[in-house]
């Protein structure tokens, strides 16, 4: 039977989570990836692959072109609806329950880490299955059916958009300012799945190493992030996430196990 490689856990990375007082967890969409959610850098699948991300979730793109950027937030949020959360996200909501304090920030819109049981969780980029209109940010959960795309706003007539913060657009200052208040007080900073190409939330890592935290980075390209002082885990982290805890707290293995 083709085994997967065993994935490789430091002890010492093993004994910090267990021993820590307060982790902080920044992902991105390589953590959804085992979902079946493309993540930004891998070539859009199907009638998308023409389009870079960033030439869509700008306001100015949406100002443009509103049918356009509507379908593509629609044709995301179908495979939204359709993914699962995988054993990288359920890894996740058991250290929470299992830590003193686990505070999870997260680049994704998809929801997924909520659904995976994750309690403490600040959306630093909003989410694709909430809408709201255009000019007044009116939350719209449901709209009369008038055949216009986008949708207009029962309130105020304005074109309905997704609830994600764009490229452009400040993050909400409430989730950032928690951000960087986790970044500057946790022992232990988690990476994952994320490129760190994208600004604020990029700089999180940097500033919870600056004040002394231990940041271990998991993904299974490590090569942008050689750093002496950072731990790298490779590999995907529907993988690596499990055996982490596994590592962690020997106790979490199944009872029935064959
Ligand atoms: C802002 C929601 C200011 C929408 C997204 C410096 C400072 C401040 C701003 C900037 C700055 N420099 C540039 C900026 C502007 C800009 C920016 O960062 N641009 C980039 C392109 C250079 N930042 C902004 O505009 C931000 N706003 O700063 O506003 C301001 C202040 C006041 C008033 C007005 C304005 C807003 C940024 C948020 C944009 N919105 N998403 C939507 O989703 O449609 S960004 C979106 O792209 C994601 O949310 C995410 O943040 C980013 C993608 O990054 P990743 O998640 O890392 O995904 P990626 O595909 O890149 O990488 C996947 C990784 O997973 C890879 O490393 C891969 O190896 C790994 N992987 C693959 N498989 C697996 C895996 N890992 C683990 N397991 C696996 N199985």
């Amino acid at each position: 039977m083709n085994e997967k490689p065993a994935v490789d856990i430091p002890a010492s990375l093993a004994e910090a989570l267990r021993g820590a007082k307060h982790v902080a967890v920044l992902t991105g969409a390589g953590v959804s990836a085992e979902s079946g959610l493309p993540t930004f850098r891998d070539p859009m699948t199907g009638l998308w692959a023409k389009y870079r991300p960033e030439d869509l979730a700008t306001p100015e793109a949406f100002a443009r072109d509103p049918r356009l950027v509507w379908e593509w937030y629609e044709w995301r949020r179908g495979l939204v609806s359709a993914a699962r959360p995988n054993p990288g996200h359920l890894a996740l909501a058991e250290m929470e329950r299992r830590l003193p304090r686990l505070s999870l920030f997260t680049q994704n819109v998809d929801g997924l880490h909520q659904r995976a049981g994750s309690r403490n969780v600040v959306e630093l980029h909003g989410n694709i299955t909430r809408s709201k209109c255009f000019d007044q940010e009116h939350a719209a959960e449901s709209w009369p059916e008038t055949g216009d795309v986008p949708p207009r706003c029962a309130r105020c007539g304005s074109p309905l958009r997704p609830d994600v913060v764009w490229f452009g657009e400040a993050l909400p200052a409430s989730a950032l300012a928690a951000a960087w208040d986790a970044a500057e007080s946790c022992d232990l900073f988690f990476s994952i799945g994320t490129s760190g190409m994208v600004q604020p939330a990029a700089s999180l890592s940097h500033q919870a190493q600056s004040r002394g935290a231990t940041v271990a980075i998991i993904n299974p390209d490590v090569s942008n992030f050689v750093s002496r002082s950072q731990i790298l885990i490779q590999g995907p982290s529907g993988r690596v996430l499990p055996a982490l805890l596994e590592k962690a707290w020997p106790a979490s293995r199944t009872t029935h196990e064959g």
